[in-house]
């Protein structure tokens, strides 16, 4: 089942159930360890000042797909066959092809993602993102980009895909909140197409 979701200058549907909690924790124990994805905590610059990420990250993708934000360029590792089999599946339902993926690794609730669009240039001007969430729930929080009042909530489940696509990154901001509530690990797969 998918749901279309509204909002204003966005296009958006979301997959609650896209993997079954089996398929979920199978991918979710194979990607947690480091033995098969190289997790990396980054140090980024923000607000003048070298600070480490709040979560682990690993960028995968096609010889030459490079992606830089936050002043870091990565380089991509090389596909593993676990990660090209769940973007294969991804890219059916969605119709969309993917060259790289992102990922993210939320160790408990102080790990987050502050308010961004994915707008990078190498994205190209409608850039469809499918971001498949694995373990723990948690908020995802988009805002208007002209109107930070203007706000919407997805609760995002173990196996669930949200798929972004059109104007939604030139209109929209989106961020994963910390929060003080004991929480489980998580991990977030977002699929991109590097120009
Ligand atoms: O963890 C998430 O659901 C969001 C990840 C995200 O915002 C990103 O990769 O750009």
């Amino acid at each position: 089942m998918t749901v279309d979701i509204s909002l204003p200058n966005a296009t958006l549907w979301y997959a609650p159930q896209f993997l079954s909690p089996t398929e979920a924790g199978t991918l979710f124990a194979y990607l947690q360890s480091d033995k098969n994805i190289a997790w990396r905590q980054d140090t980024i610059r923000m607000f003048g000042k070298q600070v480490l990420t709040p979560r682990l990250s690993a960028w995968y993708g096609n010889e030459g797909a490079s992606y830089t934000y936050s002043g870091l360029t990565l380089q991509p590792n090389a596909w593993t066959d676990e990660l090209l089999n769940i973007k294969q599946k991804i890219e059916t339902i969605s119709g969309a092809t993917f060259n790289s993926v992102l990922l993210n690794f939320y160790r408990h609730g102080q790990d987050s993602m502050g308010w961004h669009a994915d707008d990078e240039p190498e994205l190209g001007k409608m850039p469809t993102i499918a971001s498949l969430s694995l373990g723990a729930e948690r908020r995802f929080l988009l805002r208007a980009k002209n109107n930070h009042h203007q706000k919407h909530e997805i609760p995002l489940h173990n196996g669930s895909l949200l798929v972004m696509s059109g104007n939604t990154q030139h209109y929209w901001q989106h961020a994963i909140p910390k929060t003080s509530r004991p929480t489980n690990p998580r991990i977030n797969l977002t699929f991109r197409q590097i120009k």
